[in-house]
């Protein structure tokens, strides 16, 4: 089975944790959504932040350090080879924030839920910024802007937690390619890679690529719960079912 890729096709395509699996990149529904015995949602939360910052700030270093020792693999390199081949017919969306697709070279990539190695303020809106620092419990980090104005603000990691808002621009941009999509005469394709397709709004992209033309693509390694919003499924592990996925015409 080939996705056939001719000089007019325009390619969505949405990753998720399954494609830096064979990276050493642990998924989140393989650990039954625990890390230490916390539920996910106690660590990837407003609430969970504001109950334990220090907690939270544990478990984002402890990825901080095991996101640096890892490396691409084929399924994120294979992904570096159609953007070079499509140019600006194709777009990246990953809601994984380990950073592997950017070190694997691409470019026309949007990073939906943030970033492992961003940080930005709890109470401010200051600009997400580029940090890699490690912190635990009795070591939160402090925001100097907010400090700069006799307040107390807490720095926290850039990544979207449930029951938060995805950034605007983000959506934007992706809507705006699948709109571009719809209008252009050439055929359109999405397809998602690795993921369980239950965390919205990044489930609900095929959908809305369908809704604009699209046929959709599947590669996973299992049957996904929205396995009937695809019309093909390519069933393996992304790192050998990527590299022979795609047959330019
Ligand atoms: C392989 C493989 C290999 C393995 N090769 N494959 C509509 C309906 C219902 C609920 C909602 C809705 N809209 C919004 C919600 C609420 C919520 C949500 O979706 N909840 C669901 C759980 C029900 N969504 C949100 O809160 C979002 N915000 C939002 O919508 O704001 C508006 C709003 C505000 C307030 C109220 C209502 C709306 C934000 C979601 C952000 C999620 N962020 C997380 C956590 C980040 C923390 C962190 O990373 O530290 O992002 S959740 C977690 O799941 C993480 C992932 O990016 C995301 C997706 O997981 P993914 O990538 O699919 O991984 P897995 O593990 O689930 O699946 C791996 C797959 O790979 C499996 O299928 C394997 O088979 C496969 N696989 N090895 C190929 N080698």
């Amino acid at each position: 089975m080939r996705l056939t890729i001719d000089s007019d096709t325009r390619l969505l395509v949405l990753t998720g944790a399954g494609v830096s699996a064979e990276s050493g990149v642990p998924t989140f529904r393989d650990a039954n959504g625990l890390w230490e015995n916390h539920p996910i949602e106690q660590v990837a939360t407003p609430e969970g932040f504001r109950a334990d910052p220090g907690l939270v700030w544990r478990f984002y270093s402890e990825r901080r350090r095991k996101a640096k020792t890892v490396h691409p693999n084929p399924g994120h390199h294979a992904l570096v080879d159609v953007e070079t081949r499509m140019g600006d017919r194709f777009l990246l969306v990953t809601q994984n924030v380990d950073g592997l697709h950017r070190r694997a070279g691409s470019e026309r990539l949007v990073e939906m839920h943030g970033s492992l190695f961003e940080t930005r303020c709890f109470h401010c809106e200051r600009e997400p910024f580029a940090d890699d620092s490690e912190h635990g419990p009795g070591d939160v980090p402090a925001c100097d802007l907010c400090a700069a104005k006799g307040r107390r603000g807490l720095l926290r990691p850039a990544i979207v937690w449930f029951g938060e808002m995805l950034d605007p621009f983000v959506m934007q941009r992706i809507a705006r390619f699948i709109e571009d999509a719809r209008r252009a005469a050439g055929r359109f394709a999405f397809l998602a890679v690795g993921t369980s397709g239950l965390v919205y709004p990044a489930a609900g992209l095929v959908r809305e690529a369908r809704a604009a033309g699209a046929e959709a693509w599947l590669a996973n390694l299992e049957a996904p719960d929205n396995r009937g919003a695809f019309q093909h499924f390519a069933q393996g592990p992304s790192g050998k079912v990527l590299p022979e996925l795609f047959e330019f015409v």
